[in-house]
C-alpha cells in the first residue's frame, strides 16, 4: 500500500511554521490577507494544473505557444550555449523547449520544494542525456550562490508563468535585483509577463464557468482547517475575482457570506458579512510598464515576443 502523503495528513503540530504565522497574522489583522504561495499544497497544485487547461485561462497556453515558436530566436539573440537557471522551476514543464534551443551543457533548476525539485530534475536529466543538471533548493527571492560548476558559464535566467505578477511592485523589484546578483552582470533573463487587457477577458480567466478557480481559492480555507486545526465554515465563503485598475491587477478574495466566528489553532476570530480575505494579486504589465520595471531592477530589455492579441509577453533582458 502507498504511504499516506505528508501534505494531506499533516496534523496541526506539523504544519509549516511560516504558514501558521501567516494565517494567524491574517486573522489578527483588520486587513485580512494571506500570501498566495500557501495555495499550493497537493490539492492546490492539482487545481492549478486544472486551471491551466481551462478555456478561459489563456496565460499558460499563450506562453507555451510563444516558447514553442520563439526559443530558437532566444538562442539567436545571445541565449545560445548558456547555462539555463530556472527560478521556481516546479515541474519544469516549459523548460524542454528552451533547453533544446539553447543547447547549453548545464541546467540549474531552483525551487523551494526540494522533493518536487529533485523529481523533476531527474526526469529532465533522463530526457537530456548530455546535460548536467544541478538542482538548487532555496528561496529565489534572495540572492543565491550558484553551483561551482556553472560559476564561469554564461547564464540565461528563466522565469516563466507570469509568476512575477503575484508580487507587489516593491517585491518584484527586490526579486529582479536578487536575480541580477545571483546570475551576474552580462547575464540574460527570459521572463514571462501577462499584459494588461480588458476585464472582460481577465475576470473570466480568474472566475471560470466551471468553478475550478473558486475551488482553488477556497482550498486555502480547507488547508487551514486541515493543517491548523481550523473550524472555518468554508461553504459560507464566496470566491471573488476583481480587477483593481489603479494597481493594474486581478485580486482574488474570499468573501464571508454571513457574520461568523471560528477558531484556528484554538484562537477565536470573527468576520462580518461582506468582509474578505485577500488571497492573491496577479499584476498585469503594459509594454512600457514591463520595460520600466525591468530597468529599475537592473535589466535592459533586448527583445520581446508577444502573441497576435498581445495578451502575453516573453521578454529577454540583459543585466
Ligand atoms: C501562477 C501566479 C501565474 O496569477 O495567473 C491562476 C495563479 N491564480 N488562477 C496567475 C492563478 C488564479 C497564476 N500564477
Amino acid at each position: 500500500m502507498d504511504p499516506p502523503e505528508a501534505q494531506t495528513v499533516a496534523a496541526s503540530g506539523e504544519a509549516d511554521p511560516a504558514f501558521r504565522a501567516d494565517v494567524l497574522a491574517c486573522f489578527r489583522d483588520t486587513r485580512r490577507a494571506i500570501p498566495a504561495r500557501w495555495f499550493y499544497d497537493k490539492t492546490g497544485s492539482e487545481l492549478f494544473e486544472a486551471i491551466t487547461d481551462l478555456p478561459e485561462y489563456y496565460p499558460t497556453r499563450t506562453e507555451t505557444a510563444l516558447l514553442e515558436r520563439y526559443c530558437g530566436e532566444v538562442a539567436q539573440q545571445g541565449g545560445a550555449g548558456r547555462t539555463v537557471v530556472e527560478f521556481g522551476s516546479g515541474s519544469s514543464v516549459k523548460t524542454p523547449h528552451l533547453l533544446r534551443a539553447v543547447q547549453g551543457s548545464h541546467y540549474v533548476p531552483i525551487d523551494i520544494s526540494g522533493e518536487f525539485l529533485r523529481e523533476s530534475a531527474a526526469a529532465l536529466a533522463a530526457d537530456f542525456p548530455g546535460l548536467d543538471v544541478h538542482p538548487l533548493e532555496g528561496d529565489f527571492m534572495r540572492p543565491l550562490k550558484l553551483p561551482e560548476a556553472v560559476a564561469d558559464e554564461p547564464k540565461l535566467g528563466f522565469f516563466p508563468g507570469s509568476t512575477i505578477g503575484n508580487m507587489v511592485a516593491r517585491s518584484s523589484l527586490d526579486l529582479l535585483r536578487s536575480m541580477r546578483e545571483t546570475l551576474g552582470v552580462g547575464s540574460l533573463l527570459l521572463i514571462g509577463m501577462d499584459r494588461i487587457k480588458s476585464p472582460d477577458i481577465l475576470i473570466p480567466a480568474y472566475d471560470d464557468a466551471q468553478g475550478v478557480t473558486a475551488r482553488f481559492n477556497l482550498n486555502l480555507l480547507h488547508r487551514i482547517n486541515r493543517e491548523l486545526d481550523g473550524t472555518i465554515p468554508v461553504d459560507r465563503f464566496r470566491h471573488v475575482a476583481r480587477w483593481n485598475d489603479s494597481y493594474a491587477r486581478i485580486e482574488m478574495h474570499l468573501e464571508a457570506q454571513d457574520d461568523m466566528s471560528f477558531t484556528v489553532l484554538g484562537e477565536r476570530f470573527s468576520m462580518r458579512k461582506g468582509e474578505t480575505i485577500h488571497t492573491e494579486n496577479s499584476h498585469k504589465y503594459g509594454p512600457r510598464d514591463a520595460r520600466l520595471l525591468l530597468r529599475a531592477g537592473g535589466w535592459t530589455v533586448r527583445h520581446e515576443w508577444t502573441d497576435p492579441d498581445d495578451w502575453f509577453a516573453l521578454i529577454l533582458a540583459e543585466a
